[in-house]
C-alpha cells in the first residue's frame, strides 16, 4: 500500500494515450497530464489533425507523440498500441475521449448515422481498452478513463444515438472495472457537463435558445471550459484514486443535482 503524499497526484514516469486529442477536451486532459509529469501519446482521425495537435502541444511546451488512427478500426488500434509500446513504453493511462455527435430527430435519423455514432462513441472505447488491458495486466497496474456525458444519465431531443452510446459507455466503464479490478486496473468515467468546444459550438451561437437554457440548468450559471476537466482527470489517472473504480465523476457545475432556475 503506497503511503499518501502530495506526490500521489503526480503522473511522473507514466505513459498516457488520449484518443481524439488534437484539440478540445482530449487536448486539455492530455495537457493536464503532461503538466503532472506524464508522457503524452494521442491519435486522431487524419494527419492534418495530428499535425495541428502536435503544433498546439509544442506551443504549450509539451513534446507529444501523435498518431493517425481511427478508434473503430481494431487492426489499426492494435498496431497503434504496439507502436506506442515500442516507441514510448507500455500505456499506463488510457483516456477514451474520441467521439462524435449527430443531432437528428430519431425518426429522421438513418440507421447508418445511428451506427456511426455508436461505433465511434461506444465500440471505439471497447476496441482501444481491449488493446491496452493485456499490457496493463502484465505491468501490474493501469488507469482507464472513459469520457461519458450528461447523456449517460439524461436524454434530450435529437441525440438518441449519442445518449444510447454514452449510456452504454457508462456500463462498459463499470464492466471493465468489475472484470479487471483484481489486476490493479481502475476504470472510471468522467461525465462533462456542457463544455465550450467545437462539438457544442452550434449550441452556443449568438441568441441560440439552448445557450440560455443550459445556463438556467447549471447552478454554476456558466458553460464549462476544458480546463475544468483537467484536475478531475489527473485525479482519476493518479495513485490518489487507486481505490476508486467503476465511478462516473460528473464535472457538470451541478446540472445533475439541479431542477433548474425558473424562467424570469
Ligand atoms: P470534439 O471537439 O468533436 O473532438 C473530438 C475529437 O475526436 C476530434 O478530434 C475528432 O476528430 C476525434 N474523432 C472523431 N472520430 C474519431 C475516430 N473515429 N477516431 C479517432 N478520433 C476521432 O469533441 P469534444 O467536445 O472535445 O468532446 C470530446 C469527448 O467528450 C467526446 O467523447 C464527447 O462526446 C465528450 N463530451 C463532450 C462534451 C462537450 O460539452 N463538449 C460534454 C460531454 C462529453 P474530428 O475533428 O475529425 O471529428
Ligand atoms: C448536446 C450536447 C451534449 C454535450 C455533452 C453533455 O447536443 O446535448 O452536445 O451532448 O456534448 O455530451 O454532457
Amino acid at each position: 500500500m503506497k503511503e499518501f503524499t502530495p506526490e500521489s497526484f503526480r503522473l511522473d514516469g507514466k505513459v498516457a494515450l488520449v484518443t481524439g486529442a488534437s484539440y478540445g477536451i482530449g487536448f486539455a486532459i492530455a495537457s493536464g497530464f503532461a503538466k503532472s509529469g506524464a508522457t503524452i501519446a494521442f491519435n486522431d482521425i487524419n494527419q492534418e489533425l495530428v499535425d495541428k495537435g502536435l503544433k498546439a502541444y509544442k506551443e504549450a511546451g509539451i513534446e507529444a507523440h501523435g498518431y493517425v488512427c481511427d478508434v473503430t478500426d481494431e487492426k489499426a488500434v492494435q498496431g497503434l498500441v504496439k507502436k506506442i509500446e515500442e516507441e514510448i513504453g507500455v500505456i499506463d493511462i488510457l483516456v477514451n475521449n474520441a467521439g462524435i455527435i449527430k443531432r437528428i430527430p430519431m425518426i429522421e435519423m438513418s440507421a447508418d448515422d445511428f451506427r456511426k455514432v455508436v461505433d465511434i462513441d461506444l465500440n471505439g472505447p471497447f476496441i482501444v481498452s481491449k488493446a491496452v488491458i493485456p499490457s496493463m495486466i502484465k505491468k501490474g497496474h493501469g488507469k482507464i478513463i472513459n469520457i461519458c456525458s450528461m447523456m449517460s444519465e439524461l436524454g434530450r431531443e435529437t441525440v438518441s444515438a449519442y445518449a444510447a452510446a454514452k449510456g452504454g459507455l457508462k456500463m462498459l466503464t463499470r464492466n471493465i472495472a468489475s472484470e479487471y479490478g483484481e489486476y490493479n486496473i481502475q476504470c472510471n468515467g468522467i461525465g462533462p457537463g456542457y463544455i465550450e468546444t467545437p462539438q457544442t459550438a452550434p449550441l452556443r451561437t449568438e441568441g441560440h435558445p439552448f445557450n440560455k437554457f443550459i445556463i438556467s440548468k447549471t447552478p454554476a450559471a456558466r458553460w464549462g471550459t476544458t480546463e475544468d476537466l483537467m484536475g478531475p482527470a489527473v485525479f482519476l489517472a493518479s495513485d490518489a484514486s487507486n481505490f476508486v473504480n467503476g465511478h462516473i465523476l460528473y464535472v457538470d457545475g451541478g446540472i445533475l443535482a439541479y431542477i433548474g432556475k425558473q424562467p424570469q
